[in-house]
């Protein structure tokens, strides 16, 4: 048998050395796997070059009731970014999941438009004016649409209409001029009529010059993705460089479920034929993400977890074993994560 090469060893090519110059390659994160001396640090160093924390920057847990704070984790996160001068992403502003009730209550009713943007432009400023220059992009809104097209209807819509999306982009930029900011939303690559809406929400908000700088691809892909629609929608959303040089879109939070959604009733076998198409439909990824990269449209990779173990594919929508990453439970390094790494190794 092969011997199995982890991701600590020497002997493993660097993923993010392997695409320097071509795209950034990064992780989500928790702050416990920064512990110096740790197999995770390793390999958090060794293979990826811009980071999102997984939950720790969420409204929910920086900001759990009106007059309280919490920053300790998020202050931890920037320290090592200034430490390493690696990449780092702000990973919510505004979000219908993850934000605490206090946000949409006014005592026992609901906050007017007023009172709601006045509390989302306070969190945002304090956010991103305390990160400033440490944190270099941000999501500043997540999944403000509907699955299939429009918007969704939050409580953030519910209460101020659209407004909430644009009020968000200008509050941020105020904050941190040189920030990138970008509007990060899932299945645009599965859904025309999501794709859709975005090119067109992005387009008007470009048009009236309001500073969104990127659309974030969440890409939670599954191994029965759909490429050519995948490519068509990507290309959709690429063309907005028409009208903004640039424009850039980023992959935030890539990864790539063997369960299709809501076929999730019997745990899977891994077994060979899924290795093979996991290995090919990765290598496919790879090879349109270089290409996009090419034309200076894609510069940024993010792979949502750093290994099987950790990914929240494990526990969604119940608990069974997935192995959507490139890096497995005992960071033994998979086909495809050589695969990946010798489309770009001379
Ligand atoms: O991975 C995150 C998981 O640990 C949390 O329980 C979950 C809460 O909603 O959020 C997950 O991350 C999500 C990300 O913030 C936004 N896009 C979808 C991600 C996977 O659900």
């Amino acid at each position: 048998m092969d011997r199995i090469i982890t991701a600590a060893d020497s002997s493993a090519p660097s993923l993010c050395g392997a695409y320097e110059g071509k795209l950034k390659i990064g992780a989500a994160i928790n702050t416990w796997h920064l512990e110096k001396d740790s197999t995770a640090y390793e390999v958090i160093r060794r293979h990826f070059n811009v980071f999102t924390l997984e939950n720790q920057s969420k409204p929910e847990p920086v900001h759990p009731e009106e007059d309280r704070w919490v920053f300790a984790p998020v202050d931890r996160f920037a320290a090592f970014g200034e430490e390493t001068g690696v990449t780092l992403r702000g990973h919510t502003l505004v979000w219908h999941s993850q934000c605490p009730g206090w946000f949409f209550r006014d005592g026992d009713g609901d906050a007017s438009a007023e009172l709601l943007l006045a509390r989302m432009k306070e969190h945002i400023t304090a956010m991103v004016s305390r990160y400033r220059g440490r944190i270099h992009t941000w999501d500043v809104v997540n999944e403000v649409l509907r699955d299939e097209g429009g918007l969704r209807e939050s409580a953030w819509y519910r209460i101020s209409g659209k407004e909430y999306i644009r009020e968000a982009f200008r509050t941020a930029h105020a904050a941190d001029p040189d920030a990138r900011l970008i509007i990060n939303d899932y299945n645009l690559e599965s859904s025309d009529a999501k794709a859709d809406t975005m090119a067109e929400l992005v387009r008007e908000m470009i048009a009236d010059g309001i500073p969104v700088h990127g659309i974030g691809l969440q890409m939670h892909l599954g191994l029965d993705t759909d490429m050519e629609r995948l490519k068509k929608n990507v290309r959709k959303l690429a063309s907005i460089r028409e009208i903004a040089p640039d424009f850039k879109l980023e992959v935030t939070e890539l990864d790539m479920s063997c369960y299709r959604w809501g076929d999730e009733a019997e745990d899977i076998q891994w077994d060979e034929e899924k290795t093979a198409r996991f290995t090919d439909k990765y290598t496919e990824l790879f090879r349109f993400y270089l290409e996009l990269a090419e034309e200076g449209v894609l510069d940024t990779v993010v792979f949502w977890g750093l290994h099987d173990g950790v990914s929240w594919l494990n526990g969604f929508p119940r608990k069974h074993k997935n192995y959507p990453l490139l890096i497995g439970r005992d960071f033994e390094l998979k086909p495809a994560f050589f695969a990946v790494a010798a489309l770009v190794e001379q």
